[in-house]
C-alpha cells in the first residue's frame, strides 16, 4: 500500500509534485486563454452542416412528411427522415439497456422534441431554415407524462413498436429480503413512512451534444468527433449498429466542455450525422442548442420513492424498504451495468448497521424524453442517497431526536469492514464516525443547535441538515458488469521515451475532471518521472487501449488503478535493465522514487531517465528482456472502491416568502489518498453547487399533455456563485485495500451527498410549521407552500 505519505513528496524542477499533491491543471493552459477544442471546433475541407426537426407533440401518430420544399432550398444537400433510413436498416437503434430507440421517428412521435428528420445543408442557417418547410402531417394522440398514470388500464400505450406490447411497463426489479424486511417491520416499534420524488433534473454541461462524421468515400474509414465520455464503447456499437468494420471507425472525443453522465448515451443526431456525411460523401457536423439539449437528452433520475424506515423507539434502525416507480421516458436509454436495470439504487441502506431491506423497482414509458442515469449520480446512488438521508430525517422526528444523535447510533463501526450490505454489496473500508466527528467539530454543531433554539423563540427559522452517504465507485468487475455485454475493465499503455520522458494512454476520457494532470501524477508518484514530462493521452480510438470509459466515478478507481499497474511494471522491467547495467543482480537493486540502487552503495544506481536510453541503447539485455521501457495492462477491478462522506448545511428561511438562504455547507469527504487534493476539491465544489441546485431550484416540469416546460435557462435554473455559501471542506484518509494506491473515486460525490443535506435543512428550519417532508425542488414557492400546508408542485 502506497497510501498518500506523510514525508513531503519531491518537486520537479518546474515545482510540480512529483507524485501525489495539488499542482495546477496541466489542461488548464489551454483551456484558460480559450484554445480548448471542443466537437464545435472542428472544422474540416467542404464540411456541411446538420440540424434536426424536432416533434412539438409528445404523443403523435405521423401520417406523412413532406420533404419537397426543404430539398428545394438552395444549399440543401440532403433531407433525411425516418422512411430514408429504414431503407438502410437504421430507422432504430438499440439503447445501452437493450431497448430500441428511433433515431428518426417512422411511425410515430413518442416525446416532445423527439427527432423526425434530418437536414444536411451547407450552412446551419440554411439547415434550419428548411427545417421550416418541412411539413409534417401529425395526428395528435392523447399522452401520458405522469409516471403514476402510466400503468392505469386506459393509458394510451406509447411502445406499440413492440410486438405484442399492451401496456407501458418495462421491468420490474427486487433487491433485498422481502420476508426478513416485512418480519423487522410487522415487530418493530416504530415506523416511519413517505413519499419522496426525486424530480426530473438535467445534467446541463456547458458544451451541448454534438458530433462530426466524416465517412471517407475512398478509404472507407468514418472519422467521427463526437461528445462522448465512452469513445470505445461508442465504437464498438456503431460497428454493431451500422455494421461497419470496427477498425474502419475512430472515435475521437476532444476537449468536452462538462458531461455529467449527459454525454454516456448514443443519441440520435451522432447518428444521423454518420448518415449524413455517407449520404453526401461529405464531413458533417451537428450541434444541438440548449433548448434541443434541455428537452431531448439524457436527463436524470425521476423516481418517485416510496421510503419506510422501522426502529426501536431509542432509535436503532432495524429495516428499510423502498418502492420505486420509475419513469424512464419513452425509450429505455439509461446507461448502467446489464445486471442492475435500477443502477445501483440498491445500496440505499446507506451507512447504517441494520440486518433488513428490500427494494422493488416498477419502470415505465412515458410520453418524456428518455435518460434516468446522469448529472453525477454514480448509477442512481444519488436517488438511494436521498431516500435514505431524508427518510432517517423524517425517523428523528417522529422519535423527537436529534438527527445527528439518530446517525451517531447506528452508523457501521470501523470493525465491521469489509461489510455486506443487505442488500448485497461489499463496503470495503470506512471510519464513518470520525468522518462525522470532524464535520461536526467543524461547524460547531452544539452551538449551531443552540443558535437555532434561540432564533426559534424570536421566530426566525433556522435550519441544520444533515446527510451521511456512502457511493460505490469504479465499476466492474466485468464478471459482474458489462454494457451491452462490453465488460467494465479498462486498459491502459505507457511508454517511455529514450529521453526519460513518457505517455501514458487511458481509454477512459475526461469532460473536465483534469485526467490530464491527474494521471501524469500517478505515473509520476510510481516511477519519479515528472508529471510535465508525461503526456496522457485519452479520447481518441485509434490512440488509446481499449475500455468502457468515465462516468460512475470509476477513472481512479479502474483506470487509475491501471495506470499505477502499469507504472509498475514499468518499474519493475526497469530493474532487470538497472541491473545489466549495474553488472548485479536485480534482487540486490533497491528502489527509491526515480531510481533503482545497489542496496548497501547508494551511490551505485541508474536513474529511470538512464535506463530509459539503455532500454533503446546498445546495452546488452538480459534473457527475456525486450527492448523499449514500456507496458500494458488491463484492469478488471475486484471490486468498486466505496468512498464517502459527512455535509452539513446550514439554511435560513424566510416563512413569510419561502426564500431559503444556504448559510454555510460542510463537507467532509472521505475518497481515500487524494492525487491531487486541488481537483478534488474543485471536484467536491461543483458537485455541491449541484446539490443546492436540485434541492432549491432545478426542475424539468411536463404539463398533462407532455410539454416540456423548462426548454431554456429561463426556466430551468442553475445556481450560480450568488447562491452558494464559501464551502467548508474537510478530509478524512480511510484507503481502499484492494485499489494499487487506495484511491476511491471522488467526482460524484458531492453530487450525490448534498441535495439531501440541503432539503434536510430546509425542512428542519420549517418544521415548526408541522412540515415533515417537501419534494424537491424548494423553490420560494414550494417552500411556501409546504408551510401552508399545500402540496408542493414538481
Ligand atoms: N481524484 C483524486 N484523488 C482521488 C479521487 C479522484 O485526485 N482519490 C481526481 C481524479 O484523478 C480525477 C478527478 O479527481 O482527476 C475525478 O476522479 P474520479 O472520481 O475518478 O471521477 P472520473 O474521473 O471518473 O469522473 C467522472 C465523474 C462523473 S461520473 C461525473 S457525472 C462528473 C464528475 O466526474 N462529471 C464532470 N465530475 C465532473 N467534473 C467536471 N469538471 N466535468 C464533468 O462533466
Ligand atoms: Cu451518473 S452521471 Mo456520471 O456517471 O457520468
Amino acid at each position: 500500500m502506497t497510501a498518500l505519505e506523510d514525508a513531503p513528496v519531491p518537486l520537479s524542477a518546474a515545482g510540480n509534485p512529483i507524485g501525489f499533491g495539488r499542482m495546477h491543471r496541466k489542461e488548464d493552459v489551454r483551456f484558460l486563454r480559450g484554445e480548448g477544442n471542443y466537437v464545435d471546433d472542428v472544422q474540416l475541407p467542404g464540411m456541411l452542416y446538420g440540424a434536426i426537426l424536432r416533434s412539438p407533440y409528445a404523443h403523435a401518430r405521423i401520417n406523412g412528411i413532406d420533404t419537397s420544399a426543404a430539398e428545394a432550398l438552395p444549399g440543401v444537400k440532403a433531407v433525411i427522415t425516418g422512411a430514408v433510413l429504414e431503407t438502410l436498416g437504421l430507422a432504430w437503434m438499440p439503447t445501452l439497456s437493450y431497448d430500441t430507440q428511433a433515431v428518426l421517428a417512422t411511425d410515430k412521435v413518442r416525446f416532445q422534441g423527439q427527432e423526425v428528420a434530418f437536414v444536411v445543408a451547407e450552412s446551419k442557417y440554411i439547415a434550419r431554415d428548411a427545417l421550416e418547410l418541412i411539413d409534417v402531417d401529425y395526428e395528435p394522440l392523447p399522452a401520458v407524462a405522469d409516471a403514476k398514470k402510466a400503468l392505469d388500464a386506459d393509458a394510451p400505450v406509447i411502445r406499440d413498436d413492440k410486438e405484442g406490447k399492451t401496456d407501458n411497463h418495462i421491468y420490474d426489479w427486487e433487491a433485498g429480503n422481502k420476508e426478513e424486511t416485512d418480519a423487522a417491520f410487522a415487530n418493530a416499534e416504530v415506523v416511519v413512512t413517505e413519499d419522496i420524488l426525486y424530480p426530473r433534473v438535467h445534467p446541463a454541461p456547458m458544451e451541448t451534444c454534438g458530433s462530426v462524421a466524416h465517412m471517407d468515400p475512398t478509404t472507407g474509414k468514418l472519422k467521427l468527433w463526437t461528445t462522448t465520455q465512452a469513445p470505445h464503447a461508442h465504437r464498438t456499437v456503431y460497428a454493431l449498429v451500422a455494421g461497419l468494420p470496427e477498425q474502419n471507425i475512430q472515435v475521437i472525443s476532444p476537449d468536452i466542455g462538462g458531461g455529467f453522465g449527459n454525454k454516456v448515451p448514443i443519441y440520435p443526431g451522432y447518428v444521423c450525422s454518420i448518415v449524413g456525411s455517407i449520404v453526401t460523401g461529405k464531413p458533417v457536423k451537428w450541434m444541438e442548442d440548449r433548448a434541443e439539449n434541455l428537452m431531448s437528452t439524457g436527463f436524470a433520475r425521476d423516481y418517485h420513492m416510496k421510503v419506510s424506515i422501522a426502529s426501536t423507539r431509542e432509535g436503532k434502525i432495524q429495516a428499510v424498504k423502498v418502492d420505486v416507480l420509475a419513469d424512464h421516458g419513452a425509450f429505455n436509454g439509461v446507461a448502467q451495468p446489464t445486471k442492475y436495470p435500477a443502477g445501483f439504487f440498491h445500496i440505499f441502506t446507506g451507512s447504517y448497521d441494520y440486518p433488513a431491506a428490500y427494494c422493488n423497482v416498477t419502470a415505465v414509458y412515458t410520453n418524456k424524453a428518455p435518460g434516468g442515469v446522469a448529472y453525477a449520480c454514480s448509477f442512481r446512488i444519488t436517488e438511494a442517497v436521498y431516500a435514505i438521508e431524508r427518510i432517517v430525517d423524517c425517523l428523528a422526528a417522529e422519535l423527537k431526536m436529534d438527527s445527528a444523535e439518530l446517525r451517531l447510533k447506528n452508523l457501521l463501526r470501523p470493525e465491521q469492514f469489509p461489510y455486506t450490505t443487505p442488500t448485497g454489496w461489499e463496503y470495503d473500508s470506512g471510519d464513518y464516525e470520525k468522518t462525522m466527528r470532524v464535520a461536526m467539530d467543524m461547524a460547531g454543531y452544539d452551538q449551531l443547535r443552540a443558535e437555532q433554539a434561540e432564533k426559534r423563540a424570536r421566530g426566525e427559522y433556522m435550519g441544520i441538515g444533515i446527510s451521511f452517504f456512502t457511493e460505490g465507485v469504479g465499476a466492474g468487475p466485468r464478471k459482474h458488469m458489462d454494457i451491452l455485454g462490453l465488460g467494465m475493465a479498462d486498459g491502459c499503455d505507457l511508454r517511455v521515451h529514450p529521453t526519460g520522458k513518457a505517455q501514458v494512454r487511458l481509454s477512459v476520457q475526461s469532460q473536465g475532471q483534469g485526467h490530464e494532470t491527474t494521471f501524469a501524477q500517478i505515473v509520476a508518484h510510481e516511477l519519479g518521472i515528472p508529471p510535465e514530462d508525461i503526456e496522457v493521452i485519452h479520447g481518441d480510438t485509434d490512440n488509446t487501449p481499449f475500455g468502457l470509459g468515465t462516468y460512475g466515478s470509476r477513472s481512479t478507481p479502474v483506470s487509475g488503478a491501471a495506470a499505477a499497474l502499469v507504472a509498475r511494471k514499468v518499474r519493475d522491467k526497469a530493474r532487470l535493465i538497472a541491473a545489466a547495467a549495474l553488472e548485479c543482480a536485480p534482487d540486490d537493486l533497491e528502489w527509491e522514487l526515480g531510481r533503482w540502487y545497489v542496496k548497501g552503495d547508494p551511490e551505485r544506481g541508474r536513474t529511470i531517465q538512464e535506463i530509459a536510453m539503455d532500454a533503446h541503447g546498445a546495452l546488452e539485455l538480459p534473457e527475456g528482456v525486450e527492448g523499449h521501457l514500456d507496458a500494458q495492462v488491463v484492469y478488471n477491478p475486484p471490486n468498486l472502491t466505496y468512498p464517502y462522506g459527512c455535509y452539513i448545511c446550514v439554511v435560513d428561511v424566510d416563512p413569510g416568502t419561502g426564500q431559503v438562504k444556504v448559510r454555510r455547507f460542510i463537507a467532509v469527504d472521505d475518497c481515500g489518498p487524494r492525487i491531487n487534493p486541488m481537483i478534488v476539491e474543485g471536484q467536491v465544489h461543483g458537485g455541491l453547487a449541484d446539490g443546492i441546485g436540485m434541492a432549491l431550484m432545478e426542475l424539468i416540469a411536463f404539463d398533462d399533455d407532455g410539454n416540456n416546460l423548462g426548454g431554456s435557462f429561463m426556466d430551468y435554473l442553475l445556481p450560480t456563485a450568488m447562491e452558494c455559501p464559501d464551502w467548508e471542506l474537510g478530509e478524512t484518509v480511510t484507503p481502499s485495500p484492494h485499489h494499487p494506491i487506495g484511491a476511491k473515486g471522488v467526482g460524484e460525490s458531492a453530487t450525490v451527498g448534498s441535495p439531501a443535506a440541503v432539503v434536510n435543512a430546509v425542512i428542519d428550519a420549517i418544521s415548526p410549521f408541522g412540515v415533515r417532508h417537501a419534494d424537491m425542488p424548494l423553490t420560494p414557492a414550494n417552500v411556501w407552500r409546504a408551510i401552508q400546508g399545500s402540496p408542493v408542485r414538481t
